[in-house]
């Protein structure tokens, strides 16, 4: 073969989509406006440093906790690792001058914080959760960030708690970024979900994934099971059958998948589909749920269904929930249509049962 021949026989390749590419094409076909654009590369490139200082892991003396006892538990009443430290400076420094934002609020913090007053103020606000997963961190495991976006209601120039207390349909935008083998983004502005894996080399976001879509039916779940006793009997029920396999009422066998990193996990299913859940339990019953509504399943739930997926609380639609307070926790399911379907078939029906 001549080195001509060779030359014709090479695949045409197409031009690289970063993620900055991709936007301003959203733009243009108005989909998302100029100032959010700008937001979501805000918060993409923090993610990128974040996502270097995960990856230096104890080489950058990034492992292990805050502080020491009492110091280092954050709002949730959990141990706050030195990198969910970290990833909150670096989300709330990066998007705190841009002026697209009126206020932040993170997982982290007890209270969401307007921008500074030296900056301009702009019309959204950003809520986000800096790193997920923080039970993994230490043990190279996967990690990520979450965030959603929700308008600044009009007329509030100094935004307080209360104004970012709006059910998960208004959100404008939301993503997350996974620190795992690759850094992935991946993000709706309401309009298809699509993921972005990061060249490390360019240091760019490139889009690699147009329109996610969550296959409507599956064979694998993901929960912790080590919470089995605690439970409601709705829950009980609907696992016992997914266990009980082809032989059981469900007529098929599933597996089970559980990371304890809920980007990863959401990952997962919206490449090849799952129902991902973290149920009441008499555990965590008092508080409402085990997980956020604001940072986490909101953001996870607006993704999944721009991917053809359904979330749920097992008894209401998760982006339909009022939100009473910043830091409110939910029952989660989300996933593969039909099997959200099923799992909320099992709560209406011990339901209705005890009415
Ligand atoms: P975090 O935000 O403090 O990391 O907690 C949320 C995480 C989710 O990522 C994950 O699905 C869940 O907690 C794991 O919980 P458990 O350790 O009970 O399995
Ligand atoms: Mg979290």
């Amino acid at each position: 073969m001549t080195a001509s021949s060779l030359h014709k026989a090479a695949p045409v390749t197409q031009a690289h989509i970063s993620l900055t590419r991709f936007l301003i094409e959203e733009q243009r076909a108005g989909r998302v406006n100029a100032e959010l654009r700008l937001l979501v590369e805000v918060v993409a490139r923090a993610c990128k440093r974040i996502s270097i200082a995960v990856a230096k892991g104890a080489l950058g003396g990034v492992l292990g906790e805050a502080g020491e006892g009492e110091a280092s538990i954050n709002v949730q009443g959990e141990a706050q690792k030195k990198l969910d430290v970290i990833a909150n400076d670096v989300l709330l420094e990066a998007n705190a001058w841009g002026g697209h934002l009126a206020g932040l609020a993170s997982e982290e913090m007890d209270h969401s914080m307007p921008i500074p007053d030296v900056y301009p103020r702009g019309n959204y606000l950003l809520l986000f959760d800096p790193l997920d997963g923080s039970s993994n961190i230490d043990v190279n495991v996967s990690v990520g960030t979450i965030f959603s976006v929700l308008r600044c209601p009009e007329g509030v120039t100094t935004p307080a708690d209360e104004d970012y207390l709006q059910p998960g349909t208004a959100q404008v935008a939301a993503g997350y970024c996974v620190y795992g083998p690759q850094t992935t983004l991946v993000l709706t502005v309401g309009h298809g979900t699509h993921a972005f894996t990061l060249d490390r080399e360019v240091g760019s976001f490139i889009l690699t994934t147009r329109g996610m879509r969550i296959p409507e039916e599956t064979k694998e779940f993901a929960v912790n099971a080590s919470n089995q006793r605690f439970w409601e009997a709705p829950m009980q029920r609907y696992v016992g059958d997914l266990l009980a396999g082809k032989d059981g009422p469900r007529g098929k066998d599933f597996n089970m998948r559980w990371i304890a990193s809920m980007v990863a996990d959401v990952h997962r299913i919206l490449t090849r589909g799952g129902i991902f859940s973290y149920p009441l339990d008499s555990k965590c019953a008092a508080k409402g749920g085990k997980l956020r509504l604001m940072y986490e399943a909101n953001p996870m739930s607006f993704l999944v269904e721009q991917a053809g997926g359904a979330a749920s609380t097992g008894r209401a639609r998760m982006l339909e929930v009022q939100p009473t307070g910043l830091h409110m926790r939910v029952p989660v399911f989300l996933g593969s249509k039909m099997e959200v379907a099923a799992a909320v078939a099992y709560h209406d029906a011990h339901d209705a049962a005890s009415a």
